[in-house]
């Protein structure tokens, strides 16, 4: 997510740091290049123009009253002003008012059906988070295609959450009827899924309009698509007539530049509630200002990791994990452990990507697939040990080697280089319980 122009700001940053003044022409130069990156990652060129503008202006206020190096200070404000644009610091989480309808609208394709599902299916973890439990209803008004609404009810059904399918055969009927089912059925939410089209087109939006006054939602969200880029402002004003809430934008996952989510957010003054990450119906996450910020410009999101692991790994498994880090006798069972937390967590690119100073390390692609299947070797490799092997490793001699080989389907030499990684990490657990004791992997200085 936002790969490519965080590693661009992380370079950028570096090739700042340690200048502490700058004569006006190089900093026209490097405020000139802030600029270009944000163009290319899709930022329209007015809202560019207007960032760096501000920046500039910030920059003289802050060197000034600030003990800041030139440097230091474009980083500071360079963020700032990015948490700005993109809705501020102190903007609340979506709560949902109950009871309400909630109706998607959007491009052909957006991903509106399956952000349907994932609305629903996020609410419903949110609440049961407090003990609760939300009654949510689905249901498609999407007669453009003839299995759109089918899709609807599969995914749906697939997670555990009510849709109902209108026998009615033309979407103003058919929205009709759902509310009545809705309002029958006692449901406290009701999340409607609409038609969508390859472009904005009138009798699309006539029809969204008269949905509107059938359905009264309490919300409406533009789902748009991360990636198509600077047409998303056109898309944004072409559906005003429905007079949206806010947006969601989705496939945030794909090597998303940030231009829709600055745009938007600085152009049509709007919020931005959520943000899609995934084909899965958990890749869905609260839209942060901050957290975005951080990881457009390159500095990752340890905020929503920690997040992640305190919703997905029970307490006990964080308690073993910090036992793991601490001693330096751990085993090849403590370490299968740990591979199935990581896993729980994500895949090692999400992970990796969430990592500060992540952008500047530019490690490729390839090289995270290339980390992803060692990992699932590994795994491979310990679940083909007996328990007494996993618990001393040393015991594992020639013949062990050659069966332990056979049963992950790897070659000898893989388990021989296994065997050096794992003594190397031991290696390093000891540094780690070091630094617990010293605050300094290096000892005392
Ligand atoms: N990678 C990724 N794919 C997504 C995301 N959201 C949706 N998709 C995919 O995008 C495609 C289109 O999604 P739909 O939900 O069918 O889109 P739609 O807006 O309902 O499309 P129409 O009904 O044709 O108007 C599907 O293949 C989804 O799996 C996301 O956040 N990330
Ligand atoms: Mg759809």
């Amino acid at each position: 997510m936002f790969d490519t122009i965080a590693s661009k700001f992380s370079s950028l940053f570096e090739r700042l740091q340690g200048k502490s003044t700058f004569d006006s022409n190089t900093l026209n130069k490097e405020l000139s290049s802030i600029q270009d990156l944000l163009v290319d990652s899709d930022v329209p060129l007015a809202t560019a123009s207007s960032f760096v503008a501000l920046v500039e202006k910030d920059l003289v206020g802050t060197t000034k009253n600030k003990k800041l190096s030139t440097a230091e200070a474009i980083s500071k404000i360079v963020y700032d002003r990015m948490v700005d644009f993109l809705g501020g610091g102190n903007v609340d989480d979506f709560s949902v008012v109950i009871p309400s309808v909630i109706m998607l609208v959007g491009l052909q394709g957006s991903g509106k059906t399956t952000t349907a599902v994932k609305l629903a299916h996020f609410i419903n973890e949110q609440t049961l988070k407090r003990g609760k439990k939300r009654n949510i209803l689905l249901a498609s008004v999407d007669f453009s295609r003839p299995a759109a609404r089918e899709q609807l009810s599969v995914l749906a059904k697939q997670n555990n959450i009510d849709c109902y399918v209108s026998g009615q055969t033309d979407p103003i009927k058919a929205a009709k009827d759902i509310y009545d089912y809705y309002k029958k059925n006692g449901y406290e939410l009701l999340i409607i899924d609409t038609a969508g089209r390859l472009h904005v087109d009138e009798s699309l939006l006539n029809e969204l309009v008269t949905i509107d006054k059938l359905v009264s939602p309490r919300y409406k969200f533009l789902v748009l698509d991360s990636m198509i880029g600077q047409q998303s402002m056109q898309v944004a004003r072409a559906f005003s007539s429905v007079a949206y809430t806010g947006s969601i934008l989705t496939k945030a996952d794909s090597d998303a530049r940030c231009g829709v989510a600055l745009a938007f957010r600085y152009e049509m003054k709007k919020p931005i509630f959520f943000l899609g990450t995934g084909e899965r119906c958990a890749d869905f996450e609260f839209f942060r200002p901050k957290r975005i910020a951080s990881r457009i410009i390159g500095m990752g999101d340890v905020a929503t990791l920690v997040e992640r692991a305190e919703q997905k790994i029970s307490q006990q498994e964080q308690i073993e994990a910090q036992k793991f880090f601490e001693s330096n006798k751990f085993s090849f069972g403590d370490f299968l452990g740990q591979l199935d937390m990581m896993s729980k967590l994500g895949s090692l690119s999400s992970l990796a990507r969430m990592m500060p100073g992540f952008a500047s390390l530019k490690i490729s692609q390839d090289q995270l697939d290339q980390g992803e299947v060692e990992s699932r070797k590994f795994k491979a490799l310990i679940l083909s040990m007996t328990p007494k092997e996993r618990a001393f490793h040393s015991l594992i001699e020639q013949s062990r080697k050659i069966r332990i080989a056979k049963g992950a389907g790897v070659n000898l030499a893989e388990v021989d280089s296994f065997l050096r990684k794992f003594e190397q990490s031991q290696q390093f657990a000891k540094i780690f319980k070091k630094m617990g004791k010293n605050g300094n992997p290096f000892g005392s200085r």
